[in-house]
Formats: C-alpha cells, structure tokens, sequence
C-alpha cells in the first residue's frame, strides 16, 4: 500500500490541530461483471475490486467518539458517538455510512475507542462502483484495528453486509465481501450462506472498460424506493414459486434452483406469477445461470463466450428487470457498435456505468470510439478519466500502521 499523499496530510492537520494521523486504510471500489441482482437473493455475482479506491487516515481517540472528515467539499466534517444505538443523520447524509459500521461493531463488541479521520476517494459516486461500501468497509477495518477486535474476514463480510443496511438499503453482500476479500488479477465468484470467495484470474488480454452514462443512480433517493421494491418483488416471486410447488415457505432461491432444471421452474412459475412478476422471477434464475456460464468462460479464455452472456445479462437487466435508463441502453449500444466482446450495465442500474470487455489489442479504438460517441456526442469536454477507463484487478482492503 502507498503512504498517504500530502493533500491528506494538510486535511488531516487541518482538521485536527496539527496533528497527524498513524493508520491508514484503502478500500477499493469494483466493477461487477455478472450477477446483478441475485447476491440479496441467496444466488453468485462476480465482480472485481478496481484500481479506484477510497483512504482513510485516522488516530484513535481516548473516547468512544468518531470524528470524521472528507477531502470531497460536498461532504462536511461529521461526528458521533461510538454506541450500539446510533441515531442516524438525516437520509442521503455521508456520515450515515461511518454510522452503519460503528453501530454494528460497537453491538458487538462494544465499548469500543472512537477515531479522529479524513477520508479521501477516487471512485465515482453514485455510479454503480460501490464507493459507499467502500467507506463502510474503511470505517469498519479501521475500528477493528484500532481496538484489537477479534473477528474473521469473513464475518467482519457479513456484520457489514448486514450493517449497511443501516442507510435503508436492502441490499446484498457482493459489495463488502469483494471489497475486502479481492485478490489482485483476479475477479471472485461469491456465493453466500455461507460465504465464499473463489478467485478467478482475469486472462492476460481481456481488460475491461469502465463507462459512467452521466446519470447518477443516488441509493438516498428515489433509487433507493425501487431497489427496495425489487427485492420485494423478488421475495414475494419466491414465497409464490415455492407454495405452488409445495416446498413450503423457508426456501431459498438456491433451493429452489437446486431442484429442478431453469427451464421446468421458468414453466411452473410462468403458471402462478402474474405478468409484472415473472419476468423479475427469470431474470433472477436466469442471471444465476449466466455465473456459472460466466466462471467457465473466464476460466477457459473464451472471451466471445463471456461477452455474449454480458450481452445477455444486460437485456435481462433492461427488459425483464426493467433497471437500465436510456443512457446506459445508448452506451452499451456505441460499445458493441466499437465491437467489444460484451457490455453490460454494472451494479444496480437506473444510471450509473456499463462494463465493456474488449481484447488488449484494441481497447484503444474502443476507448476512442466511446469517448467521440457518446461524450462528445453529448458535449462532453475535457479529461475523461473520472467516466471512462480500464479497470485493473486489484486487491482487497487492508490497514497499516504508519
Ligand atoms: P450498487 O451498484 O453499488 O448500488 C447494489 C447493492 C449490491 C447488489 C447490486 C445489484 C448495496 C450496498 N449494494 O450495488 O448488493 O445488490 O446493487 O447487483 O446495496
């Protein structure tokens, strides 16, 4: 891990009197590359922890209070105090995500010594790269560091999946299992109940393009509403499937999977969900199966093979889940229309980005192609980096003490 640059330091004396800080954090962001909206269903994603990532410095503090500070303007100093009952900020407010990590360790194995922070990031916000748990996932690693908590990766994966959940989102694991348990060169495949990471080296001439449409998806607005009423409609799909089938209610959609071929229980439940749910049904078992496909494609360089399953996985995002947006439909459209292998949108959809998987050899054109397609197009200007780049993939994250 590199030391903190200077801009870091200044925030952190800034903030704090002078003083300097003696651990750091960095967290990666990722970019998902199948799976989207089958990890809070019990069902494998795999995603990549990217080059972006988010630093968190910090001295630990003789009380249980957290102080923390943001390099970014639009997100001012916050604080609070470090207790197994934590009123939340107002909705949409940054601090609510230090506040989900605090809240679920200090329940646990509270009391627990608060920290002075400043927080620094890279990744794009709002766009589907998961910079919000990778500041929870910071803020957690760094309470446990700090007060010699004695817990696996593992669980500290899952206290924090659950954690999250603290900002009103009901989301799944992939997010915080990826950040902390990815292997550099490698993307991983998740499966939950239990948890398991299994790294999957990314071959040497696939590299994937990461393309921001321009459209915030905000997870504290109205994002957040639809989220939540797909995992509901996933739920109550599943409760449905289940009855008609006679399996009871306690199953799970890998349950469910287990025990009959995609086809007979697309055909059973095509009988007892009405027209609006269905399709959220099949692209659930769908997009499973497209993981499994996925893993088989990357493990035997057939590159064409996984490009075809994101194409895939995207019309399902689109049409059966109905989470894509014009702007994301557009990108992917000018991304094949370049003639990469696939491209999908990435994370939970209504904006955000799409993931392009192109051969080394022309991912220039591509990147060109993009940049003069759809953001000049779009009178776009100036450095693109921020919404346009290859993705590497990289590790997980760690702590150290300075
Ligand atoms: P993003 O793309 O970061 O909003 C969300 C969920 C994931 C997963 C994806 C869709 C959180 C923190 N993250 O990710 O668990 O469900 O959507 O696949 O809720």
């Amino acid at each position: 891990m590199t030391r903190p640059d200077t801009q870091l330091q200044a925030a952190f004396a800034e903030q704090f009197g002078g003083s300097s800080f003696t651990h750091m954090v960095r967290a990666p962001g990722r970019v998902n590359l199948m799976g989207d909206h089958t990890d809070y269903n019990g069902l494998p994603v795999v995603p990549m922890a990217i080059q972006r990532g988010l630093t968190l410095v910090s001295r630990l503090r003789k009380d249980g209070e957290i102080c923390i500070a943001n390099t970014d303007p639009r997100f001012p100093p916050r604080s609070f105090e470090l207790t197994g009952d934590i009123d939340p900020f107002p909705g949409g407010d940054w601090g609510n995500y230090a506040k989900a990590a605090g809240q679920a360790l200090a329940q646990r194995y509270g009391p627990l010594a608060g920290f002075d922070a400043v927080v620094s990031s890279d990744i794009p916000i709002a766009a589907g790269l998961s910079s919000s748990s990778a500041l929870v996932m910071a803020v957690a690693l760094m309470i446990v560091d700090l007060n010699d908590v004695a817990i696996g990766a593992a669980q500290l994966m899952e206290l924090i999946a659950e954690a999250e959940r603290y900002v009103g989102t009901r989301g799944g694991g992939m997010d915080q299992a990826i950040c902390l348990g990815a292997q550099p060169g490698s993307a991983s495949r998740i499966d939950f109940n239990p948890l398991r990471l299994t790294p999957i080296p990314i071959p040497n001439g696939w590299r994937f393009i990461v393309a921001f449409s321009g459209i915030r998806a905000e997870k504290s607005g109205a994002t957040r509403r639809v989220y939540n009423q797909r995992t509901r409609e996933c739920e109550e799909a599943l409760r449905r499937v289940a009855t008609a089938l006679g399996l009871g209610e306690a199953v799970s959609y890998p349950g469910l999977m287990s025990g009959m071929p995609v086809a007979d229980l697309l055909a059973a439940a095509e009988g007892v969900l009405e027209e609006s749910l269905f399709p959220r049904f099949r692209h659930v078992v769908t997009e499973a199966t497209r993981v499994t496909s996925a893993e088989v494609a990357l493990k035997a360089d057939d590159i064409a093979g996984f490009g075809k399953l994101m194409n895939l996985s995207h019309q399902s995002l689109r049409d059966d889940f109905a989470v894509s947006c014009a702007a994301l439909d557009q990108l992917t459209a000018v991304a094949l229309g370049a003639g990469v292998a696939g491209a999908r949108l990435t994370g939970a959809g209504f904006g955000g980005c799409v993931v392009a998987l192109s051969p080394a050899t022309e991912v220039e054109r591509v990147l060109h192609r993009l940049e003069r397609e759809y953001y000049i197009a779009a009178g776009c200007e100036g450095e693109l980096g921020d919404s346009l780049f290859v993705a590497q993939p990289s590790g997980g994250a760690s702590v150290v003490e300075l």
